[in-house]
């Protein structure tokens, strides 16, 4: 697959050879070990996902219709009746594991607590009654805007309870961002907190949703938990302290009997410039699929293993692989408030070895942070726990994921690349670790029930080389729409590509048929008619021994169209230089091509993200093309793309 040829979507360069097996040693307990799961789907797609849903969960009646598919409108379990928190909480306690612990939960500043299915399951219930008691009915939303602490889980699982739709806002979005949020959603009651800690401080919360309760008329009450003791204001009559409402609360709530098709949760997902989408996920469909891919692709041994996935509960990573997963599936939980390098830089592995983690799920740009840091941060500590590893967020570049395996894997642990998004619900591509041969920097294959193919522009089947990621058939845990907005989710997800689901992702299938994500299709670049991936130039960059992360951009120019500008971080020792960046100029010629050679590196201390870390390649256009900065609203720190840009206008340019 050359560059040359001019039909592709997308073209294809990179070339990766490594391929690693699963270890003996894990096969011999590994959950999944052979192809029976992905042959039952094959032969019976609603059996097998029906079997699934009657294996894992608990249902209070058992559903008559597993499908309904009128296109694009999906209902799965119709008839059932379930509750989620129920699935999560109580049947676990009544099968005598309430001693075991859900939770280990540790903050930033090294206070820890320990939560038990049992525990949980009280605070839930009280705090359900509170919920109640201000008022709030079966499908009223409540929003949360909270850090990473337990009540965050405990008010998910009460407005489950109680069946209330969550709609949680990220502790980091602005005031704007949870006002504008509110009001779609129209949410009667705000859960917070006073504040919560972030690299070594206190930061306030409280006071931003205060800015942004001044224009939110449906709230009624707002329910502060006292976590860094900061002074609040509050408003009599409308805020209540969060441990004097459970204080006096009655221990004892029922679970709400709910249809399999009530809504769980929105979550709102920003479009680039458009109005925030709120993403609608409900009960049974996707307490399955969750409960599924956390058992499946994590290969939970329930009784033994330790995990964490270190992502923050605001993002539906952290929806559906710290709270509703694990819980479901009765797993042990690592739970950590703050940030990778307080105290230290080596807080990760620290915590890994004081709690045993056995399965850790984190994302490439956590990883590549860590290999900048260099390798004695994590050889400090015995990470010999550690027996899977996981990624989520971006494609990792096969480097990352080869420094993940030696340095915090052992070299041993298998490592699942999950591909998966907001509007998936849960894990759609990934290895399975027992049964599938990886290779670094593919998610290889759909998970068994999962139909996704790569076409062409014109929609058509690609059987080899790059094209638009599609999903070919309904799944348990998709997104049911676009809350308030029907035809924006059909013209959104369903209308690129007749008949399938398109969300924006390039992806390309090499000869062995593994997936391997190529990025957002608005970010492929077009160099005199190639279609060439920022993908496939920053895997190529940060395989340079001195490079720990680059982010790779397409900026107009008058000869080839678009020419590719590379911004570059080097790792921790190493000084960049005008030779470097020729280095690595033709460091990319030779690994991947000559129309892959960036035209201009830019070196930079640090990449624009977003707060889940993604990296905003818009904003490094808007830089490499001399604009304005659009919104930078989502941006994790605004200070970098000021610093980047000093940087770009300085550097020396190819002729
Ligand atoms: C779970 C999550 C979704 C977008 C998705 C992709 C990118 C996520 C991978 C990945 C390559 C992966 N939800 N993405 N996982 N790209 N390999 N394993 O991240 O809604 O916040 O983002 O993230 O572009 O469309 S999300």
């Amino acid at each position: 697959m050359g560059g040359d040829d001019k039909q592709a979507a997308i073209d294809t360069y990179g070339l990766e050879e490594r391929t690693f097996p699963p270890p003996l040693e894990f096969v011999a307990n590994a959950l999944v070990t052979d192809r029976s799961l992905q042959e039952h789907a094959d032969a019976d797609h609603e059996d097998f996902w029906a079997t699934q849903a009657r294996e894992l969960l608990t249902w209070q009646r058992d559903f008559d219709t597993v499908l309904e598919w009128d296109l694009p409108f999906a209902k799965w379990f119709i008839g059932g009746q379930l509750n989620v928190s129920e699935n999560c909480l109580d049947r676990h306690v009544a099968a005598g594991r309430g001693d075991k612990v859900a939770y280990h939960w540790e903050g930033e500043p090294g206070d820890t607590r320990t939560i038990t299915y049992a525990e949980l399951l009280d605070e839930v219930q009280r705090f359900a009654n509170v919920l109640k008691s201000l008022g709030v009915r079966k499908g009223d939303r409540v929003n949360i805007y909270m850090p990473m602490i337990p009540e965050l889980p405990v008010a998910m699982l009460a407005c489950a309870r109680i069946g209330a739709p969550h709609s949680i806002v990220f502790g980091g979005f602005s005031s704007d961002s949870l006002a504008d949020r509110i009001n779609d959603a129209e949410a009667k009651v705000l859960v917070t907190a006073d504040g919560g800690y972030r690299r070594g401080a206190a930061a306030g919360l409280k006071p931003h949703a205060d800015v942004a309760l001044t224009n939110t008329p449906s709230i009624e009450h707002v329910v502060v938990v006292r976590r860094t003791g900061q002074d609040v204001d509050m408003t009599e009559g409308r805020d209540h302290w969060y441990h004097e409402l459970l204080a006096d609360a009655d221990p004892v709530c029922p679970p709400e009997p709910m249809e399999s098709e009530d809504l769980l949760y929105l979550l709102y997902t920003s479009g680039t410039t458009a109005k925030p989408k709120g993403i609608m996920h409900t009960t049974g469909g996707y307490l399955t699929q969750v409960a599924f891919t956390h058992k499946y692709v994590f290969d939970l041994q329930a009784d033994t293993d330790v995990y964490w996935c270190a992502a923050d509960i605001g993002w539906v990573t952290g929806h559906s692989y710290i709270v509703y997963g694990p819980l479901a599936n009765g797993a042990t939980s690592v739970m950590y408030e703050g940030t990778p390098d307080t105290p230290g830089r080596d807080r990760w592995w620290d915590i890994i070895e004081r709690y045993g983690v056995t399965i850790l799920y984190c994302a490439p740009t956590a990883i590549r942070t860590f290999m900048k840091w260099g390798t004695a941060e994590p050889a400090k500590h015995d990470l010999g726990s550690l027996r899977l590893l996981g990624s989520v967020g971006e494609p990792i570049n096969p480097e990352a994921w080869m420094w993940y395996r030696e340095h915090i894997g052992g070299g041993q642990a298998p490592i699942v690349d999950t591909w998966w998004q907001t509007e998936t619900g849960a894990i759609m591509i990934s290895p399975l670790p027992g049964l599938t041969v990886t290779k670094p920097g593919s998610a290889t294959f759909p998970l068994p029930g999962v139909g996704a193919e790569v076409v062409d522009d014109a929609g058509h089947k690609v059987e080899l080389g790059g094209g638009y990621l599609t999903l070919t058939k309904p799944w348990p845990s998709m997104l049911r729409g676009i809350y308030g907005d029907p035809e924006r989710y059909r013209d959104t997800y369903w209308s690129r590509f007749e008949g399938r689901y398109f969300a924006g992702d390039g992806a390309k299938l090499d000869d062995d048929g593994y997936l391997w994500l190529l990025g957002r299709v608005d970010d492929v670049m077009n160099v005199s008619g190639h279609r060439i991936s920022t993908t496939e130039v920053e895997s190529a960059l940060v395989d340079h021994p001195k490079v720990a992360e680059s982010a790779v951009v397409g900026a107009k120019d008058d000869t080839t169209g678009q020419a590719i500008v590379a911004f570059v971080t080097v790792k921790g020792d190493v000084t960049h230089s005008v030779e470097l960046g020729e280095e690595l100029r033709k460091h990319v010629a030779t690994k991947i091509g000559p129309t892959a050679r960036p035209k201009t590196v830019i070196f930079t201390d640090d990449l624009p993200k977003t707060r889940s870390g993604k990296i905003m390649r818009r904003l490094l256009r808007d830089v490499a093309e001399g604009r304005d900065l659009g919104d930078t609203t989502t941006l994790a720190d605004p200070a970098v793309v000021e610093e980047i840009r000093r940087r770009a206008t300085t550097a020396p340019q190819e002729e």
